[in-house]
Formats: C-alpha cells, sequence, structure tokens
C-alpha cells in the first residue's frame, strides 16, 4: 500500500464516524501519490500524519435566551488546523447540521486553499449547530455574543482570524466583532467581512462569487473563449451564488438558475440579480418568493437545478449536493465547465464522472478561495490602518485568481497530469505547506 493510501486508512481507522472528513482528506491524499515519489523526505518526516491531525480543536457551549425568555444551548468549535503559512484563517459556519466532521473537512481544505491564495494565512474553521433562520436580530445579537464570550479567548489578529461562511454574514461579523472589542478593550482585525465602516473591506462581499467566476474567465479566456453568450446553472442563493450570478451575467452569460435547501427557480430568460438580493439580503426571506415577483419564471420545490441545460454549472450551496446522476445530466445536456463556488459541493463519484467525460472540473479550493483571499487583503488594510479602493482590491482579486489558475494548471502538468485541476490544486496548495512544515522542524 502507498504512503498515501495507508494515511487515508489510518484515518478512517481512527474518525470512522466523520464522512465528510474522510471524504476530503481522500480527495487531497489520492492526488499527491506523485509528490511522495518525488520527495522520500516528507514520508519520513511523517507529514501526513501531522498534516491530518489539527493542531487544536476547541469545543464549547454557548447558552443564550431567546425572545421568549427561554434559555437555549448550542454546541461551537474552532478547529484550528494548520498554522504553518500565517494566523489560522477561515469562516465559521451556523448552521444545524454543523458537527466535527463536517467543520474538520472544512479546515482541512481551508489550509490548502489559502496556500494557494499565496498570502500568509494557515487554515482554520468553525461554527455551530446555531439556525440563524427564523430568529429576531436580537437572538442572533445574543447568540454572537455568547459565542464570543468563549471564542475571544482563542483567537487574535496574529494568531486566529474568523470569518463568514453559511449563516454568518454581516450582520453575524458585527455582533461578534463589537463583543470582541468590548470584552478586550482593543480595537483589531480579528475578524474579516466586518462592515465597512470599522474596518471592513470594499469587494468581501462581492469576492467569493466574483473571483470564482474570474477563474473560470481565465480558463475561457486562455482557450480563446468568453462567458459571452453563455448559459450557467447556479445552485444556492446565498452570498456566493449572489455575486458569481452578478459577476457572469456582467460578463454577458445569462444565469438561468438558483436555489435554496426548499426549492430552485428556473429563469430562461436570466436571473434579475437586483430582485434576489432583495429577497435573500433584504427580507432574508425563500428563493419562492422570486417566481411570484418575477414573469415567466418556474418554481419547483426540492433539489433540480443540474437538469436545466447549461455550457457551465457554478455549486454555490453546501457540500455533496451534485451526485452522479447530475453528473450524467449535465454531461448529457453539454456542459463544459464545473467549478465550485461551494465547498466539496460535488461527490467523489460525480467529480470522477465529470473529468472522465471531458467536462473542465475546477474544485473549490482553488475556486472560491477568491472570499478567504479578499480576506487576506481585509486584513493587510487593518495592519496598515488604511482602505483600497474598490477597484484596486477587485484588481488584486483579480490577478489572485489568475494566479491560482495558472498554479494549479502548472502543478498538474509538471507532475503529469495535465487537465487534472484537483489534483493541480491540491498538489500547489499542498508543496507550499509541506515546505513550510519541514523548514520549522518537528512542530
Ligand atoms: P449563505 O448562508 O449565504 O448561503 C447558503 C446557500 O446555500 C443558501 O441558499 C442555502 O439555502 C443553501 N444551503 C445551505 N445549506 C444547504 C443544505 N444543507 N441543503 C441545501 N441548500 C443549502 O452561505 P455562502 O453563500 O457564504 O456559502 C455557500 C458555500 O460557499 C458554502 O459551501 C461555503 O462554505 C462556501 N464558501 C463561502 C465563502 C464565503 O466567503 N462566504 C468562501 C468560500 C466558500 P437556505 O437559505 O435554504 O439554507
Ligand atoms: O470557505 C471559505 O473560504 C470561507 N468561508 C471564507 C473564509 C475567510 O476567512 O474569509
Amino acid at each position: 500500500m502507498s504512503y498515501t493510501q495507508r494515511v487515508i486508512e489510518a484515518v478512517k481507522a481512527k474518525d470512522p464516524d466523520q464522512p465528510e472528513f474522510i471524504q476530503a482528506v481522500t480527495e487531497v491524499l489520492a492526488s499527491l501519490e506523485p509528490v511522495f515519489e518525488a520527495h522520500p523526505e516528507y514520508e519520513k518526516a511523517k507529514l501526513l500524519e501531522r498534516i491530518v491531525e489539527p493542531e487544536r480543536v476547541v469545543i464549547f457551549r454557548v447558552p443564550w435566551m431567546d425572545d421568549n425568555g427561554e434559555v437555549q444551548v448550542n454546541r461551537a468549535f474552532r478547529i484550528q488546523y494548520n498554522s504553518a503559512l500565517g494566523p489560522y484563517k477561515g469562516g465559521l459556519r451556523l448552521h444545524p447540521s454543523v458537527n466535527l466532521s463536517i467543520l474538520k473537512f472544512l479546515g482541512f481544505e481551508q489550509v490548502f486553499k489559502n496556500s494557494l491564495t499565496t498570502l500568509p494565512m494557515g487554515g482554520g474553521k468553525g461554527g455551530c449547530d446555531f439556525d440563524p433562520k427564523g430568529k429576531s436580530d436580537n437572538e442572533v445579537m445574543r447568540f454572537c455574543q455568547s459565542f464570543m464570550t468563549e471564542l475571544q479567548r482563542h483567537i487574535g489578529p496574529d494568531t486566529d482570524v474568523p470569518a463568514g461562511d453559511i449563516g454568518t454574514g454581516g450582520r453575524e461579523i458585527g455582533f461578534m466583532f463589537g463583543q470582541y472589542k468590548r470584552l478586550r478593550d482593543e480595537w483589531s482585525g480579528v475578524l474579516t467581512g466586518k462592515g465597512l465602516t470599522f474596518g471592513g473591506s470594499l469587494v468581501r462581499t462581492e469576492a467569493t462569487g466574483y473571483g470564482l467566476v474570474y477563474l473560470v474567465q481565465e480558463h475561457l479566456n486562455c482557450n480563446w473563449d468568453a462567458f459571452l453568450g453563455k448559459t450557467v446553472c447556479i445552485s444556492g442563493s446565498g452570498n456566493v451564488a449572489i455575486y458569481a450570478a452578478e459577476k457572469a451575467q456582467q460578463l454577458g452569460a445569462k444565469v438561468v438558475t438558483l436555489s435554496d435547501s426548499t426549492g430552485w427557480i428556473y429563469a430562461p430568460e436570466g436571473i434579475d440579480v437586483d430582485v434576489v438580493k432583495q429577497i435573500k439580503e433584504v427580507e432574508r426571506g425563500r428563493i419562492s418568493e422570486y417566481a411570484k415577483r418575477v414573469e415567466g419564471v418556474e418554481y419547483h420545490e426540492g433539489r433540480g437545478v443540474w437538469q436545466i441545460k447549461c455550457d457551465i454549472a457554478l455549486p454555490c450551496a453546501t457540500q455533496n449536493e451534485l451526485f452522479i446522476e447530475d453528473a450524467q445530466l449535465l454531461v448529457a445536456n453539454g456542459c463544459k465547465i464545473v467549478a465550485e463556488g461551494a465547498n466539496m459541493p460535488t461527490t467523489m463519484d460525480a467529480t470522477q464522472y465529470l473529468q472522465d467525460n471531458g467536462v473542465v472540473f475546477f474544485p473549490g479550493k482553488a475556486a472560491n478561495a477568491g472570499g478567504v483571499a479578499t480576506s487576506g487583503l481585509e486584513m493587510s488594510q487593518n495592519s496598515e490602518r488604511l482602505s483600497w479602493t474598490f477597484e484596486e482590491v477587485d484588481k488584486k482579486l483579480e490577478g489572485i485568481m489568475k494566479n491560482i489558475y495558472h498554479a494549479a494548471d502548472d502543478a498538474a502538468r509538471a507532475y503529469g497530469k495535465e487537465g487534472d485541476f484537483v489534483a493541480g490544486a491540491n498538489i500547489a496548495g499542498f508543496l507550499k505547506v509541506a515546505e513550510a512544515m519541514m523548514a520549522q522542524g518537528l512542530v
């Protein structure tokens, strides 16, 4: 058995109850085989055994009181995965499904994603099984304050810098920042995704979706092609989905689908992003509302966006939302590119099927890195007590995404896997972390 296979088996034996974590480890390690053939010193240093184990995991309770005066208790986590490249960096997910397996998969992926950005950021992830849906602003505030009352002991601008993820947007980051500042008596860039009046960066809201489209655009441009005239299917209707749709349409594509956990819409003439923003960002409503407000739009309960014919598919909702049956439909309908706006939305067999059938596939750790990259730019601006213009940040974001595309492309070629952006992104992201860990000794 190869070194990578042995480590995968060891992870399965040690954490059999963590399916998402096992999936993420398997997907990364399986593509690293050629790296260990070229670098036997990594195996001797037990680099993989160290890399799959988080440096630290904090689990804590979050007690808070709801609007009826009833006590609620949630379970929260912060996974400080790897600090070889910089302070732990990664989002906070607020969703009832949150557990150790999901956060370990996200933290593990984040290590390599952050490495690909070329900015000095280690990897981390956190969150809580709290569901912000249906809660009042006051309940969300009380939850965020209680959550930060414990989390503040473990984070800091040079230690660990959390940000948003599913269920955590500007409102939640604002409440958390306020509580951190109050408890520590310190204004610092300890969180990213802050409001623009208190240290947030322009473009951070748009960054993940825009970055996703910039990366695909670079691929198209390198192949004498463009977004202009393309039909795009997107899943989700949150932060990533909305700004992916906005940028794709700015570049002349037509985005025809969006979804949420209740249902999905098909808009043959293209989505009106302003209407989606009003429903999702302002009213915190359901995507079904869209079909009530815009003529000629179908709404369906359940899942189903991947059955719509498209050139480019951008899964932007959550993990494991694009299955082998969906991959078969996409291929049958002539889809040419799948790029992951979400983290690990495509199952392993679906990814394999897409790649085997000539679809160019961009994994999340490359394609959605624009969000955390812009968080890195927010940290830089906070450190120098300055804020850059929209154009400046947007240009830097575009440059970083182009760079990630070529880093993944080059690494794939260098290791005999031309066109395999999964292998390329994993190898390019891993090598930098590996080199840094080797240089820093046995820690
Ligand atoms: P949001 O909370 O803004 O939106 C999430 C969207 O996905 C909503 O439409 C939500 O529907 C849907 N969704 C969430 N969970 C499920 C589920 N279990 N089943 C079906 N639909 C679901 O989150 P983001 O847009 O920020 O995040 C989306 C994805 O992108 C996640 O995988 C996240 O990790 C990833 N990501 C986010 C970054 C960021 O900067 N925000 C950066 C990089 C990656 P509903 O409202 O019904 O729950
Ligand atoms: O998955 C991700 O990269 C994020 N949720 C963004 C993390 C960040 O620190 O901006």
